[in-house]
C-alpha cells in the first residue's frame, strides 16, 4: 500500500521512534530543498552508522529533550534554555586540546565532526535532581579525539571546559555556579567507548539548549558530568576541579557514577521519573551500564569516591 490514510493510524499508535523516523524523511526533503535553492544543508547529519550501545527503550519526545534542559548559562529554570538560546552564536566555533599530550590542537566544528565516523547513540540519561530521559545521540567516542592527540605518562585526567561570555548568557551571572562551567574525568573514563563527543540528536545538529556545537555525553554519570558547548578539552596529571565540586563538595563529587545504593544529601537516588512517564522506576547502578563500565572501578569504594 503507498498511501495509508491519515485516519487509520490513531494518535496512540504513533511512538517517538516513528514520529523520528517521519520526521527524518521529512528532513531528508527539507535539506534537498535547501540545497536546490543554494542554501547551506548543515542542518541534517548523515550516513551515521547504528551502535551496539544503543538502548531499545522507548525515545523522549523531541519536544522533550529540546524543552526541559539544565543550561544555567542560560537560566536556571527548566524551559530557560530553549527560550534565551536561541540567538546564541556557535559559529565559527573553536575547541582547544591541550596540556599533557604530544598533538595539542585547535579543531573548528567541522575538522572536529570529521574526525571520526559519526554513530547514533540512544543512550538512557539520569539527571541528578530524579528524572530520566531516552536520548538519540549524534557523535563518536571522545577516544577518537584524544588518541589523536597522544596522551603522555603524565596524563591520567581529563579537564573539560564549556564556553562562558556573559554577553551571549546574560543570565550565567545569577546561577549561582562558577563559571564558565568546568567538569572532568579519569583518562581511562574518557577513554571509554561509552564515552561520547557528540554534535547532535534526533538526526540533527545540536540544538543550542542541548550543548551546541559540541559536548559530552557519559551516560552511566549523572548528567552533569555531560558538558556543554565544549571550548576547552585539557590533559591533566592531577583530578581536576569541576564546577559542581566547587560550589557544593558534599553533594556533588568528582566520579557522579549514578548509584541507587548512595543517595544525595537531600533527596534518595533510589528511583527515578522518566520523562513521559508517570510512575516512578528503580534506577539502575550505573544508569544499567555497569556491564560496560563496572571495572573501571575495581577496588574503589563507591560510597567514599560518590
Ligand atoms: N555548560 C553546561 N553544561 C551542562 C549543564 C550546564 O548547566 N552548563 N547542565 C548539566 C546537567 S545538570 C544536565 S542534567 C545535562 C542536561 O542535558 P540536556 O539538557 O541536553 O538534557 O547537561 C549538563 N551539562
Ligand atoms: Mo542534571
Amino acid at each position: 500500500m503507498l498511501i495509508r490514510k491519515a485516519p487509520e493510524i490513531r494518535y496512540s499508535e504513533v511512538t517517538p521512534k516513528q514520529v523520528y523516523l517521519n520526521r527524518r524523511r521529512f528532513l531528508a526533503g527539507a535539506a534537498g530543498l535547501a540545497l536546490a535553492k543554494g542554501e547551506a544543508a548543515g542542518a541534517k547529519l548523515e550516513n551515521l552508522r547504528k551502535s551496539e550501545f544503543s538502548t531499545n527503550e522507548p525515545m523522549t519526545p523531541y519536544k522533550d529533550v529540546t524543552t526541559y534542559n539544565n543550561f544555567y548559562e542560560f537560566g536556571t529554570g527548566k524551559a530557560d534554555p530553549a527560550r534565551n538560546a536561541t540567538k546564541f552564536q556557535t559559529e565559527p566555533w573553536q575547541l582547544k586540546v591541550e596540556g599533557h599530550c604530544n598533538n595539542p590542537k585547535t579543531y573548528d566544528t567541522d575538522s572536529l565532526r570529521r574526525l571520526a565516523p559519526l554513530e547514533e547513540r540512544i543512550y538512557r540519561m539520569r539527571c541528578v535532581e530524579g528524572w530520566s530521559m531516552v536520548i538519540p545521540w549524534i557523535g563518536y567516542p571522545l577516544a577518537a579525539l584524544l588518541k589523536q592527540a597522544e596522551p603522555t605518562d603524565k596524563a591520567k585526567y581529563v579537564a573539560f571546559e564549556s564556553y562562558y561570555e556573559s554577553r551571549q548568557m546574560p543570565r550565567g551571572r545569577y546561577a549561582g555556579i562558577d563559571l564558565p562551567y568546568r567538569e572532568g574525568l579519569r583518562l581511562d573514563e574518557a577513554m571509554h567507548p561509552l564515552t561520547l563527543l557528540c554534535f547532535g540528536l534526533y538526526g540533527d545538529v545540536l540544538p543550542n539548549q542541548n550543548g551546541a556545537p559540541v559536548r559530552l555525553v557519559v551516560p552511566w554519570k549523572y548528567g552533569f558530568k555531560s558538558i556543554k558547548s565544549l571550548v576547552k578539552i585539557r590533559l591533566a596529571d592531577k583530578q581536576p576541579s569541576t564546577t559542581w565540586s566547587i560550589s557544593n563538595p558534599r553533594e556533588y563529587g568528582f566520579y557522579s557514577n549514578v548509584n541507587p545504593q548512595v543517595d544525595h544529601p537531600r533527596w534518595s537516588q533510589a528511583s527515578e521519573r522518566r520523562i513521559g512517564e508517570f510512575f516512578k522506576r528503580k534506577t539502575l547502578m550505573f544508569n544499567g551500564y555497569g556491564e560496560h563500565v563496572a571495572p573501571l572501578y575495581d577496588g574503589l569504594d563507591l560510597k567514599k569516591n560518590y
